[in-house]
């Protein structure tokens, strides 16, 4: 949806909430907003897709009945307890990938902080090219703009502390017992939650910006997951067995990141080892680990300052900076 549009939606939204206890004409309502009945009448149409109940009363006219649980930039930031995470917040009903789309707005220069979160994703991205499933309504699909003064080596560490940040805020809001997998995933009793895609538009030594983007499976239900998924995929909902509302759970991921990203800026991610390791699925465990045609068996013995996970194989310790873990008996 066009920037203008989402804003009209925005405008409306609010409009029909302030005005909940009567009905609205439809002069009412474009004159009060400034658009066109026939653009009101479609955005009707399309806030009633995403799940809003609006009726319409030949002669009387719009009532807003029932509110789903709906990403609005209003919404979203009267949650937010943050200081520059979330600043500027960008919301999508549907969209290819929210990582694309920041990655071209922080190239045209938008500010440290920037949010930007759909509802749906239909090119939602994993690593390497992988596919990330994101239907409309269920998840929390969004992508944070950073721009960290750190050496561009540093970058992965970033992947780390979203992580960590994820399964902090999945707790806080759940309750659920979630654990990180290094590099990038959140687990919950062994079943992906969630992912971070981190992306980097760097120099040699330098970064000119991050884009992390988180997806996290919220109020999926069993039947949500397509087959390929439903032996290694789970969601808040499932875990817990209550809807979990994606803004709350958001509000609690970006202030959790931010005391996170904050001190990693300033001391590196050593302060955040003992949590890192508290929160870790594998550490201590013997796992395989692939990266490119390379495949290690061993002890997950740590991850080091820079985000590596130390293996130990035999008397050897061997540092690897990325890969796929699994563990060795599953
Ligand atoms: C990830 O990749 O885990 C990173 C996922 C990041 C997604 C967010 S959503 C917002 C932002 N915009 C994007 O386009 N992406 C980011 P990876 O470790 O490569 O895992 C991908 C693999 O996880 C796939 O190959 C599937 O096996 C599995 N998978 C796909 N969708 C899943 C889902 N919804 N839940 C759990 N597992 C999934």
């Amino acid at each position: 949806m066009k920037q203008n549009l989402q804003i009209a939606e925005e405008e409306l939204i609010t409009f029909l909430q302030k005005n909940r206890q009567i009905q609205l004409s439809t002069k009412q309502i474009s004159e009060e907003l400034g658009i066109h009945p026939y653009v009101l009448y479609q955005l009707v149409k399309e806030l009633r897709r995403w799940g809003f109940k609006i009726s319409l009363e030949k002669g009387k006219g719009y009532q807003l009945l029932e509110v789903p649980d709906f990403l609005l930039p209003s919404e979203i930031k009267k949650h937010l307890k943050t200081k520059i995470l979330g600043k500027e917040v960008l919301c999508y009903r549907t969209i290819g990938s929210t990582n694309n789309l920041a990655f071209r707005l922080a190239e045209s220069g938008a500010q440290e902080g920037t949010l930007i979160v759909a509802d749906e994703q239909t090119k939602g991205r994993g690593r390497m090219g992988r596919n990330w499933y994101s239907p409309p309504k269920l998840g929390l699909w969004m992508s944070l703009i950073l721009r960290p003064d750190i050496p561009p080596s540093k970058a992965p560490s970033l992947s780390i502390c979203a992580g960590l940040a994820l399964a902090q805020a999945i707790g806080e809001i759940t309750g659920l017992d979630a654990k990180t997998k290094w590099p990038n995933d959140c687990l919950l009793n062994g079943r992906k939650v969630g992912g971070v895609l981190l992306e980097l538009s760097a120099e040699l030594d330098r970064i000119n910006f991050m884009i992390a983007g988180i997806g996290v499976n919220v109020n999926h239900q069993f039947g949500d997951f397509p087959k390929n998924l439903s032996a290694i995929a789970t969601s808040l909902r499932i875990e817990s067995g209550n809807d979990v509302p994606r803004v709350k759970l958001l509000s609690a991921f970006m202030e959790k990141f931010e005391a996170i990203y904050l001190d990693f800026k300033k001391n590196g991610l050593s302060p955040q080892r003992s949590l890192i390791k508290k929160f870790s699925f594998h550490l201590g465990t013997k796992v395989t680990v692939k990266y490119g045609r390379e495949k290690i068996e061993g002890i997950a013995e740590d991850i080091d300052d820079n985000g590596s996970l130390i293996i130990r194989v035999g008397k050897e310790k061997k540092v690897v900076t990325t890969g796929e873990v699994t563990l060795a008996d599953l």
